[in-house]
């Protein structure tokens, strides 16, 4: 693998970590209500965000810091609206840490998050039927570059219907989204065996035509390729 890329993702996840610990350091000043870092969560979340461009959609979760400065943002920005800062680049200081909204020229979209697990699975979907409607009545352009979806889930919101729901129509529509779902194995106070019966993967390939690659998050490598493949796949398989 190109070794620039490498050194940049060291880079971010270095940056993620050694913010994610001042934020908890017991201490601080800054930050003494709830809020969730991507501590554990770096790997998987740089190899999305530094793939996707600028005109793609991203609907992050409220642990997904490291894809946040992976797409371009910085340290300053997600600071900025941990403290509710009036120039906070998402809203103006006025949302939850970790609820980003985008609209940045060179960055991709991030529409406003709810902060209801899961519901961000519904809007993901509907806005890569958008970029498919888009193309059909020709006013976009199909090509290698076309933009798509990324939706950012943790395990437990996918045992929530709505994600169902994503999951149907998407494969009946044929849309151009990815569903990255990370996988910890806890939903704030329950373990996986209070909440799921199977893991999200073994859901998942119940929905005939979507492709479900299952991956070890904190191995970059097989992390971006998987990302790489499902990418390609979405722009490939979007021929009209
Ligand atoms: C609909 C809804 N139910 C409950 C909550 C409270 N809640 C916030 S985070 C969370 C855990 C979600 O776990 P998971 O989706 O696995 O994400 P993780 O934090 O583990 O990455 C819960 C239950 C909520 N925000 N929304
Ligand atoms: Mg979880």
């Amino acid at each position: 693998m190109d070794k620039s890329i490498l050194s940049k993702v060291y880079n971010l996840i270095s940056l993620s970590r050694s913010m994610s610990a001042l934020f908890e350091r017991e201490k601080t000043t800054t930050s003494k209500y709830v809020h969730a870092t991507s501590k554990g969560h770096e790997i998987i979340q740089i190899a999305a965000g530094i793939q996707l461009q600028k005109d793609d959609f991203l609907y992050p979760y409220y642990r997904d810091d490291s894809m946040l400065l992976s797409i371009g943002l910085e340290p300053f920005d997600l600071m900025l609206q941990l403290l509710a800062k009036s120039k906070d680049p998402f809203s103006g200081g006025k949302t939850y840490y970790s609820h980003p909204s985008l609209n940045n020229p060179e960055l991709p979209k991030i529409p406003h998050q709810s902060s209801a697990t899961g519901m961000q699975a519904i809007p993901a979907t509907g806005a890569a039927m958008g970029l498919k409607y888009k193309e059909e009545v020709g006013l976009s352009k199909h090509n290698e570059d076309a933009p798509i979806v990324v939706c950012s889930l943790g395990d437990a919101s996918c045992t929530e219907g709505e994600v169902s729901e994503a999951f149907q129509m998407a494969v009946l529509k044929k849309l151009p989204i990815i569903y990255l779902v990370q996988d910890n194995e806890w939903d704030i106070s329950a373990k996986a065996e209070e909440t799921r019966a199977q893991d999200i993967s073994y859901f998942a390939k119940g929905f005939k035509g979507l492709k479900v690659f299952t991956v070890d998050g904190t191995n970059f490598q097989e992390s971006y390729i998987a990302l790489q493949e499902a990418i390609k796949l979405d722009i490939e398989e979007r021929q009209y």
